[in-house]
């Protein structure tokens, strides 16, 4: 008789459930074998009264998202593909650092798992491989609201683990820890130890608001660099010096002016 992989997953409540070590995040649990965007289920269960913490998991995505419509390589078997529900009680305004803080939990957690992770603003986490830096991880949050406030936010994340082939597009962009570390990894260890990490940082940002979460984000990014930011058809080239307090970009251009970037999307010159 042949295994049945997805009765024996790693992901499964049964077993996540006794892993856990949090008070709230992954409380409530769910685990798909496949869907579409883990970010559109926690979307829709949110819409069906799902409370903050709830955290859905797919063994594969056939419509996984990054931002702008990009997509997201979701083969099943190897990563994990996570969206978490917050309904945090603050207006639509100051969510914006809610990505930058679960990338320092991320950068955290994979510290802890031995590899020197590199977080690129605003939502990607890069590991080294091959000599370089590659993208391991991307983060997509999302956010439903009522006038000025907060119905939910979504912060979806995936993280190549175990993959170790990549389609020809990303081949030489793309990497796992498997890949950075010789070894596999335990994503289920990875996923009770991200809600570890993040369930403080997000505590502290609710009572304190973001700053030892966003210092957290700098110890790990690859702030300092010259760098190209295009948005809205215009494009600001610079150093990105540093995050401001709401955890938008701020670059200096040639001539010594600062540009805050609130959102687009930074990509490194030549050189920089
Ligand atoms: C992101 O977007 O990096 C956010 C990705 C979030 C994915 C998670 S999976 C769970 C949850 N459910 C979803 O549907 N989405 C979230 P962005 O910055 O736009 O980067 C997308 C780009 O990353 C693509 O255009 C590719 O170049 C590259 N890419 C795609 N899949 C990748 C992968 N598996 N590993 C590394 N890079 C990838």
């Amino acid at each position: 008789m042949s295994p049945n992989p997805l009765a024996e997953s790693d992901l499964t409540p049964r077993v996540m459930l006794r892993r856990l070590r949090t008070r709230c995040l992954g409380r409530a649990y769910e685990f798909l074998p496949a869907c579409a965007s883990t970010n559109d289920v926690a979307r829709a269960r949110a819409a069906a009264g799902a409370a903050e913490g709830f955290v859905i998991v797919a063994d594969s995505q056939s419509a996984g998202r990054g931002r702008l419509g990009r997509s997201w390589h979701s083969p099943p078997g190897q990563n994990l593909y996570l969206s978490l529900l917050l309904r945090p009680a603050l207006p639509a305004r100051q969510v914006a650092p809610l990505t930058l803080l679960a990338g320092a939990a991320l950068a955290r957690t994979l510290t802890a798992a031995g590899v020197t992770p590199r977080l690129h603003w605003p939502n990607d986490l890069l590991v080294p491989a091959a000599g370089e830096f590659r993208k391991a991880a991307g983060i997509l949050t999302e956010m439903a609201t009522s006038g000025e406030e907060v119905r939910h936010v979504v912060v979806g994340i995936g993280l190549n683990v175990n993959g170790q082939e990549f389609p020809p597009d990303l081949a030489q962009r793309a990497t796992s820890l498997r890949l950075a570390l010789g070894r596999a990894c335990d994503r289920a260890k990875l996923l009770v130890d991200f809600l570890a990490a993040f369930e403080p940082i997000y505590g502290d940002f609710l009572v304190r608001g973001p700053a030892a979460g966003l210092q957290e984000w700098r110890r790990h990014a690859d702030l300092g660099r010259v760098c190209r930011i295009d948005r809205d058809g215009a494009r600001v080239e610079g150093i990105a010096t540093d995050i401001d307090d709401s955890g938008a970009l701020l670059v200096r251009d040639d001539a010594g002016r600062m540009h805050r970037i609130a959102s687009g999307e930074m990509s490194e010159q030549a050189g920089g």
